[in-house]
C-alpha cells in the first residue's frame, strides 16, 4: 500500500461533494503544519496554548490551494475550458497554478500596483492570462460575476461554494492535530470565505450538534462520523482600513498595507456573520502598525514568515489573550493564511538593515562582535 499524500480531496473524499466521476486537480495540498508558539504568548502575560496553522506552506504558498482544487476539479468535471477570478494576489496564484495543470485558461483581474512581486510572479509564470485593472478588488469582483454571465468562464472565487468545501479541511486537520477542536479559531477576514469554510469544517467535525445550526438544521450528515465533540468560538480581525464588519455596511475605498486583504465589501458577508453569532465570537480590527510588528516578531521570534494580512490574526489573539477576552488556559489556534515570501519588500522594509563590510576576517570578527 502506497503512503504517498495525494492532496486534501483524496484525504477527505468521503466528506467532499466528489465522486469517481469528478477529475482530481490536486497539487498535494493540505496536510499544512500546525505549529505551537514557544515564544510569543508569554509576551502576553498570560498562559495559553496557542497554535499556527501554517497555511502558507501550501504548494502556491497560501490557504488558497485548498479551495482552487475543489473548484477546478469541479470545472473540469464540468467540463470547463477557462475559469476567472478577481484577486489581491493569492487566488490570482493558486487559480493560474490549478488551471496550468487541468490544461484550462486562467483569467485573472488584479487591482493596478497593488498586489506583491511574488504574486504577480506566480499568475505570470503559470501562464494566466492577468488583466491589471484600474480600480480596486471589489471593482474586479463585481466585474467578474457580470462576465461569467457573457463569456465561457467559470468563477472561481469563493462565490464558488465548491470553493469553501476544499477549506474546510482545515478544520479538520486541526482537530484531528489537536484531538478535539480549539477553544478558540482566529483568523483574517478579507472576503470573508475563509472564516465561513473553517466554520462549516467545524461543524461538520463534530456533527453540528449543538442546538442552532443554520448550516444544516439539525440534519448534519456527518452526526454519526464525529471528529470532535465541540466548535470553536470564531474570532474575525480585519485590517482597520478595510473593515466592513466593523463598520457594519461595505467600505468604498479600502486602504490597508496587508493587501491580501484590502477588500472592502465581502461576499461571504451572511455565511461569516453566522459564524461569528453562532460561534459567539466577535471580529475585531487592527492597526496596520500592530499587525507589521507581529508581522516582524512573528518571523524573528518564532521562525514563521508569513506575509503581512497572515498576521493579523495571531497580532488579534496576542491582544484578546493580553486584555483577557480569551480567558487563560484556552487553546488558540490562528490561521496563518500566506508565505511571507509572497511579499519580500515590505518584509525587508520592516527588519534591521543588512551591514556591508569588508571582506576580511577582522572586518567580520568585529561585526560579529558588535552584535552578541
Ligand atoms: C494571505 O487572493 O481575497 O476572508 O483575492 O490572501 O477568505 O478572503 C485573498 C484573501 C487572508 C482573506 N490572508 O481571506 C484574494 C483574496 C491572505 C489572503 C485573506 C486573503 P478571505
Amino acid at each position: 500500500m502506497t503512503t504517498r499524500y495525494k492532496g486534501l480531496i483524496e484525504r477527505y473524499r468521503d466528506r467532499l461533494p466528489v465522486d469517481s466521476n469528478t477529475p482530481v486537480v490536486s497539487l498535494c495540498e493540505g496536510d499544512t503544519p500546525l505549529i505551537q508558539l514557544v515564544n510569543l504568548p508569554a509576551t502576553t502575560g498570560k498562559s495559553v496554548e496557542m497554535y499556527v496553522k501554517f497555511d502558507g506552506m501550501n504548494p502556491t504558498g497560501s490557504f488558497k490551494d485548498r479551495g482552487m482544487t475543489m473548484a477546478v476539479s469541479k470545472a473540469a468535471e464540468k467540463g470547463a475550458k477557462a475559469i476567472v477570478c478577481a484577486s489581491t494576489g493569492n487566488t490570482s496564484a493558486a487559480a493560474a497554478a490549478y488551471a496550468a495543470r487541468a490544461g484550462m485558461t486562467a483569467f485573472v483581474l488584479i487591482p493596478e500596483g497593488k498586489i506583491p512581486m511574488g504574486k504577480l510572479a506566480q499568475a505570470m509564470a503559470h501562464g494566466a492570462v492577468v488583466l491589471q485593472i484600474r480600480g480596486n478588488f471589489d471593482d474586479g469582483m463585481k466585474l467578474v460575476k457580470e462576465v461569467a454571465g457573457e463569456a465561457p468562464v467559470e468563477i472561481v472565487n469563493s462565490v464558488n461554494p465548491f470553493r469553501l468545501q476544499g477549506q474546510k479541511t482545515a478544520a479538520f486537520e486541526i482537530v484531528e492535530a489537536l484531538g478535539k477542536a480549539p477553544d478558540y479559531h482566529c483568523i483574517p477576514v478579507g472576503n470573508a470565505g475563509n472564516i465561513s469554510g473553517y466554520w462549516i469544517g467545524y461543524s461538520e467535525a463534530c456533527g453540528h450538534n449543538t442546538a442552532s445550526c443554520t448550516l444544516c438544521n439539525g440534519d448534519c450528515p456527518y452526526l454519526e462520523n464525529k471528529l470532535t465533540e465541540s466548535r470553536p468560538v470564531m474570532v474575525g480581525y480585519q485590517a482597520a482600513g478595510a473593515a466592513p464588519f466593523l463598520r457594519g455596511e461595505p467600505v468604498s475605498e479600502p486602504e490597508t498595507v496587508a493587501t491580501a486583504i484590502r477588500i472592502g465589501n465581502p461576499q461571504s458577508w451572511d455565511l461569516a456573520k453566522a459564524a461569528v453569532s453562532e460561534s459567539k465570537g466577535w471580529f475585531d480590527e487592527i492597526s496596520d502598525e500592530e499587525l507589521l510588528v507581529t508581522h516582524g516578531l512573528l518571523a524573528s521570534r518564532e521562525g514563521v514568515f508569513c506575509e503581512p494580512a497572515s498576521a493579523i490574526s495571531v497580532c488579534g489573539a496576542l491582544r484578546d489573550i493580553k486584555s483577557g477576552k480569551i480567558p487563560e488556559g484556552s487553546v488558540v489556534t490562528c490561521t496563518v493564511t500566506g508565505h511571507g515570501l509572497k511579499d519580500t519588500d515590505t518584509a525587508i522594509a520592516g527588519a534591521d538593515p543588512v551591514v556591508t563590510i569588508d571582506a576580511d576576517l577582522a572586518s567580520v570578527k568585529s561585526a560579529i562582535l558588535n552584535h552578541i
